[in-house]
This record gives C-alpha cells, sequence and structure tokens, in this order.
C-alpha cells in the first residue's frame, strides 16, 4: 500500500489532540485515554498504513506482537519507502542492508542485523527469537538462517534507489539528512487487549553507510525495549547517538522511576544534547514511548519527526512531536 502524504491524515499536535477530537476534559490528563483498550503507535507517516495493519490484529483480540510483526512488515515491502526493506537506500558499495529487531511481553527478544537480500527482516528476528537460543544473528550467517527457513532470497536494491546511489556517488559526501523524505526507520509498540505489550523496528539504516554499518534499531535496548510491567520506547534518527545513551532502555527506565512518556524521551533527548551540543544541532533523533496505561509520548532533537496513532479513539491520526530546537 502506497504511503499517503502527510496531509492525506488527520494531523494534530501534542496533547492538544484530546480536545480535537472533542472528548471529555476527563481525558486531559497526559495523554488521551487509551487505557481501556489496545493501541498502536508507530514512527512517521509511514507508520499509517502499518498501523492499519497491527489494528486488524489488534481489534480483533489478537496478541500485540503478532501486531507489531504485520504492521512493519508493510513498510518493509513498499519499494517507495526507501528507509525501510525493499527498496531502501544502499550503503556506499550499492549493497542494501537491512537491521530489525522485536520484543514481547515475556521479555523475549530477537534480531538480525546486516543482512541482505530478504525482504522482510522483522520476521527472521522473530524467527530467531522463537526459534533459536540467541538474541542476534547477522550478516551472512543470518542471511543462511533465513534462507534455511524458507524465506526467499530477493535483489532489494530498485532502479530508483540504484540512481540515487549512483548520483551519491558522484560526490560521495556522506551527510545524514534530518528528516529525510519525513520517515525513516519505522519502530512501532503496541499494547493488546489482553494489556500485554510488544514492539518492532526494522530499517535500511543510513543511506551510503560503510559497508558492515549497524545502527541502533536491531539493538534491544537501543532502538527498542519492552518491559511489560511498565511500557515500551522505540527511536528513530541517527543511531550511533541512540547507542550511546541505550536509548529506548533508558526511556521504559525513567517511565519505571514514574516520569510520562513525554518526558521520558525528552530527558533522552536532552541527554544526546549533554552528550554532543554541538552534533546535535545538527541531526535528528526521536524516541516514542508507551506506557502500560496506554498513555504515550514523544520527544525528538529538530522539529519534523511525527508519529502515528491507531485506538479505539485515534483513526489514522498523525503527531507531531515536540522537539528540543
Ligand atoms: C539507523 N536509526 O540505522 C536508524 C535509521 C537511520 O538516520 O538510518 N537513521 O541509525
Amino acid at each position: 500500500m502506497p504511503v499517503k502524504s502527510r496531509r492525506d491524515f488527520i494531523k494534530i499536535s501534542g496533547v492538544g489532540s484530546i480536545f480535537f477530537m472533542g472528548l471529555p476534559k476527563i481525558f486531559s490528563g497526559k495523554n488521551p485515554a487509551d487505557a481501556s483498550g489496545p493501541i498502536v503507535i508507530s514512527t512517521w507517516s509511514h507508520g499509517i498504513p502499518a498501523n492499519t495493519a497491527a489494528w486488524e490484529i489488534l481489534s480483533k483480540g489478537g496478541r500485540a506482537l503478532d501486531a507489531v510483526e504485520a504492521g512493519v512488515r508493510i513498510p518493509e515491502a513498499d519499494p517507495k519507502i526507501t528507509s525501510v526493506g525493499y527498496g531502501g537506500l544502499p550503503d556506499r558499495d550499492g549493497k542494501v542492508t537491512l537491521d530489525a529487531c522485536i520484543m514481547d511481553e515475556n521479555s523475549g527478544c530477537g534480531s538480525v542485523a546486516f543482512l541482505e537480500h530478504i525482504m522482510h527482516p522483522i520476521s527472521v528476528a522473530r524467527l530467531v527469537m522463537e526459534k533459536t537460543p540467541h538474541v542476534m544473528i547477522v550478516g551472512e550467517g543470518a542471511l543462511k538462517f533465513a534462507l534455511d527457513n524458507g524465506f526467499k532470497k530477493e535483489n532489494l536494491l530498485t532502479a530508483e534507489s540504484e540512481a540515487a546511489w549512483k548520483e551519491w556517488l558522484k560526490t560521495a559526501q556522506y551527510k545524514p539528512v534530518v528528516n529525510w523524505e519525513n520517515h525513516d526507520t519505522i519502530g512501532m509498540i503496541a499494547i493488546d487487549q489482553q494489556g500485554n505489550l510488544s514492539g518492532a523496528c526494522t530499517t535500511s539504516g543510513m543511506a551510503y553507510k560503510l559497508h558492515g554499518r549497524v545502527g541502533d534499531s536491531p539493538i534491544i535496548g537501543a532502538g527498542l525495549f519492552v518491559d511489560n510491567e511498565i511500557g515500551a520506547a522505540t527511536s528513530t534518527g541517527v543511531g550511533e547517538e541512540v547507542i550511546r545513551i541505550c536509548g529506548s532502555h533508558l526511556v521504559v527506565e525513567l517511565m519505571r522511576q514514574g516520569k510520562s512518556p513525554e518526558d521520558a524521551c525528552r530527558i533522552a533527548v536532552e541527554r544526546i544534547v549533554k552528550n554532543q551540543p554541538k552534533k546535535s544541532k545538527e541531526i535528528q533523533v526521536g524516541f516514542l514511548a508507551l506506557n502500560k496505561h496506554g498513555e504515550f509520548g514523544s520527544y525528538c532533537l529538530q522539529k519534523g519527526f511525527n508519529y502515528a496513532v491507531r485506538s479505539a479513539l485515534h483513526k489514522d491520526v498523525l503527531m507531531d512531536a515536540k522537539s528540543y530546537y
């Protein structure tokens, strides 16, 4: 399903959404009150169609784990999305290499990194979680594991992405783009009808990265973390900065200490600023968090990061994250 433009969706900012939606004031707490039912939230506008697929499962009482896997498979298979899966921009050697991880309500987790030729790395990550004693496998080993388990070897480099790479080669300047085409990694976190949390994160990583580079997205605790007692968090943007602060784990631990999802994300972003005052002005990092009560929030470095929400109260809603700068 093609990703629609931002204008095609309802777009609201921050906690003001509760008034926009005309809900009673009783919901005027930290966030819209989704506490009583399932909810799925995910990064960027490509989260809208991804959430729709996840909601199909959640709304029928399905498991959050199944929902997040099904959800992120949508952008993974969409050749028009150049930052995830098929159609992802390649590394500087012209290879599309993918990173993904998944985490369930029992602290089960699985991850693949530096994986080539497989359309759905998230499903390989789930298989690592469910069928092996390991958490993470990478590169050729991950490819062999996928092929041994029935995944198909495919060319993920589209003509468009190859042309963009050839254009880039003319100058070969490496500079991560802030708010790249208004979408980036997809990180998705959800609560199901049973009140259980799960999350998934998948990306083709930074365009024109060094061959072999792995970002935050497949790293449990950096790009994604789920604690079924507390909540879940995921991240997008320059993965190196997220790894340095174990970002998603930090956000969940801050929620454990009583912070709201938005405050927890803000404190994590502030830590990046403190560590890298100059660099933080030039890059994007965004966090997205959901607590056990269904409250959600986000915070990022630069304006422009948005996220998609789907619940009984929120249909195809795209929200702007607050930003440090
Ligand atoms: C990563 N967070 O690999 C991911 C996605 C990305 O610029 O490329 N962001 O760092």
